[in-house]
């Protein structure tokens, strides 16, 4: 629940210019005119909601759309308003020293986070469909012949990635940027992390270079790069959210969601999916890997989990390694 001074300073700022925005604001999405095609995915543990809607034009075509809602996270200097202020008390049951109640707290205190994807592919709408998930030990012949074809010929598209790196989107976003074309990265927040309190931090680093799939790509000549993401990476989080690199998993996946190379960091107390050792790859190990043998991924098989609907698992299936 730990908050550092900046994250303050900065939300009272967003504030700032959304009350001043809030007159002229255009609504990016239409979410008032959704209509709910089907429930995607709900997860109690994660209080969180994914849903596959639809927004009708005016000449009667609908649109797909994925709405991914949240509860947020706590934040320490909120939460004695919210038993204060203008809450609404409801008794759930009292048994000895025991009772539990429902909270309805005025709405500048019980926000809900919503994620938009719109227009949404059916590669969206299959991406948050609740799947069994199975493991698949790939070689390094599996990746030649398997893999990366079909990540070649898939070509899910990076241009929300370009445009970042383009300063055609988030630009004010971006917490440090170092600009070489061959060794240089832009870090940022994460989609997934709203910056209103450090317990889910969650930035990535994107590479510039556009050439660098994921780690069965990196090899001792990439080292460079993968130290600037390193230790650049750590002292700007460090400068500007307060948490010490000895707090933070510096980590990519394999397989990644994307194939652009990128480099995620977690806060250390935060064991948000995506951290399980099937699937993340410390970059300090990654970079130690690299010094003894330089072309370790080219060699080693590697785990990784995959969903029960992806594409790539049925071309495993199909290769009969699985
Ligand atoms: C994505 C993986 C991709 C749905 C959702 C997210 N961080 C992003 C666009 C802009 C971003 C990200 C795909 C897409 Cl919710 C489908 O992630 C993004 N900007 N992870 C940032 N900062």
């Amino acid at each position: 629940m730990a908050e550092a001074p900046q994250l303050k300073r900065k939300r009272e700022e967003e504030r700032e210019e959304e009350r001043e925005g809030a007159a002229g604001a255009v609504s990016p999405f239409p979410l008032a005119e959704l209509r709910l095609r089907k429930v995607l995915r709900e997860s109690a543990r994660d209080k969180a909601v994914f849903l596959h809607g639809e927004v009708t034009n005016a000449s009667g075509e609908g649109t797909d759309a994925v709405i991914i809602l949240e509860k947020t996270p706590f934040q320490e200097e909120k939460v004695l308003e919210l038993l204060k202020k203008h809450t609404k008390l409801e008794l759930q049951m009292h048994n000895d020293i025991y009772s539990t109640y429902h909270l309805y707290p005025p709405p500048e205190l019980s926000e809900i986070k919503a994620t938009v994807v719109f227009p949404a592919t059916p590669k969206h709408l299959h991406k948050y469909l609740r799947q069994e998930a199975f493991l698949v030990r790939e070689s390094w012949q599996d990746y030649s012949h398997i893999t990366l074809p079909f990540v070649q010929q898939q070509a899910l598209s990076l241009q929300w990635v370009y445009n970042i790196l383009e300063k055609k989107a988030e630009a004010e976003r971006i917490v440090h940027e170092n600009p070489d074309p061959c060794s240089g990265f832009v870090l940022l927040p994460d989609f997934k992390w709203d910056q209103s309190q450090l317990d889910d931090l969650h930035l990535i680093a994107l590479v510039q270079r556009r050439d660098l799939r994921s780690l069965r790509d990196l090899r001792a000549e990439h080292l460079p790069l993968l130290r600037n993401i390193l230790t650049e990476g750590q002292e700007a989080i460090c400068r500007r959210f307060g948490v010490p690199a000895c707090q933070l998993r510096v980590f990519l996946h394999y397989q990644p969601s994307y194939y652009h190379l990128h480099v995620h960091f977690t806060a250390l107390g935060c064991e948000a999916a995506g951290s399980a050792v099937e699937r993340a790859h410390l970059l300090p190990d990654v970079i130690d890997n690299l010094l003894m043998e330089p072309c370790y991924y080219q060699r080693r098989a590697l785990t990784c989990p995959l969903r029960a609907d992806e594409p790539l698992l049925k071309k495993f299936q199909e290769a009969g390694r699985l």
